[in-house]
């Protein structure tokens, strides 16, 4: 066990051994530093620890990123719409399209099976041309699911955005409007207190807007500090860079959007398997409450059960029930 400044940096690790899940838990040695610090921990398979942490306070291996144990996030799993097809893009590009299901409403109700407490849907034509398209296959999703559905793309008026809501989905998301007219997204957030969201997609820092298409000069944390006080749900914050390539979250990217909000924040892209969900955890104090997960959940490389009971609110039992100072 790592103790004081014998800690290291690494990227937090996986491995098995005797059944017993060796987990990085994650805490951050230098604030504002972007690294994910390694605490290794043994957990057993329901993600229970091991060693009570009284003891490892009382024999002085409590840090205080042990704090992170506690914290939980929401995993929200993602149906990116094409053509009424799931489908995942390649840092968003309409020419890298990876098909995996034509049948989206069976998709929708196997995330919720598994566990999941919301759905993210994106309509990628909307967003593309402005126009709603896949608004069946939204209406069958809403209509077939208990759990709360948000749906962005493509949301581009007040008349639209209220049609979506009436039509049974909890939220929707603003990405472009945000950035073209705040003061639409401000109307609809006083009227419609928590269930608009604002979905800031962000390329080397920067706004981008229509499907991606669009670059923009607005830095992304400039737009995020614009909404606070205006009733917005969240900001969904996603690295373009990082979308769709399993290669992890851009956590200097999701610090810096968390540090310049007071509102939740909702990571989005490049999720690839549990530690990158795990290495999360380090934001949630900042205000991350939640994740966004797709191609992860689709390729297999994350089970959504075993993410929400890593990272979920029922995350790791404390077999001693230590008070967290
Ligand atoms: O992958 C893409 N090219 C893409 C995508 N996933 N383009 C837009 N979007 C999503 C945004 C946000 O949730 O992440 O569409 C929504 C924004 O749409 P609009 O139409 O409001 O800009």
């Amino acid at each position: 066990m790592p103790t004081g400044s014998a800690w290291t940096a690494q990227a937090a690790a996986l491995a098995m051994t005797a059944g017993y899940r060796h987990f990085a838990l994650i805490g951050e040695r230098d604030r504002g530093a972007e690294r994910k610090a390694e605490l290794a921990a043994v957990l057993d398979r329901s993600f229970r620890l091991l060693v009570p942490l009284r003891q490892l306070r009382d024999r002085r291996l409590w840090q205080p990123g042990w704090q992170s144990l506690r914290r939980a996030m929401q995993v929200i799993p993602a149906i990116d719409l094409l053509d009424g097809q799931c489908v995942r893009l390649h840092q968003g590009d309409y020419d890298q399209v990876t098909r995996f299901s034509s049948d989206p409403v069976a998709q929708a109700l196997a995330w919720q099976e598994q566990g999941a407490e919301r759905l993210h849907l994106v309509d990628l034509d909307g967003a593309r041309s402005g126009q709603p398209v896949n608004d069946a296959v939204v209406r069958a999703i809403v209509a077939a699911l208990h759990i709360p559905v948000q749906l962005g793309g493509g949301v581009r008026s007040a008349e639209r955005a209220e049609a979506l809501l009436d039509c049974g989905l909890d939220r929707v998301i603003l990405g472009t409007v945000a950035l073209e007219q705040p003061q639409l997204v401000r109307e609809l957030a006083s009227r419609h207190p928590g269930r608009i969201v604002v979905g800031i997609d962000a390329r080397d820092g920067l706004v981008a807007t229509r499907g991606w298409l669009e670059a923009s000069t607005v830095e992304a944390p400039t737009l995020a500090a614009s909404f606070e006080g205006s009733g917005v749900a969240a900001l969904i914050c996603t690295d373009i860079a990082t979308d769709g390539t399993l290669a992890g979250p851009n956590l200097a990217f999701l610090r810096g959007m968390a540090q310049a909000s007071s509102l939740p924040v909702i990571a989005s892209g490049g999720i690839g398997d549990l530690s990158d969900l795990l290495s999360l955890l380090a934001l949630a104090p900042l205000g991350v409450e939640g994740v966004i997960v797709g191609r992860a959940l689709y390729d297999g490389r994350i089970d959504l059960a075993e993410a929400l009971q890593a990272i979920g609110p029922g995350r790791l039992q404390d077999p001693d029930g230590l008070p967290i100072a």
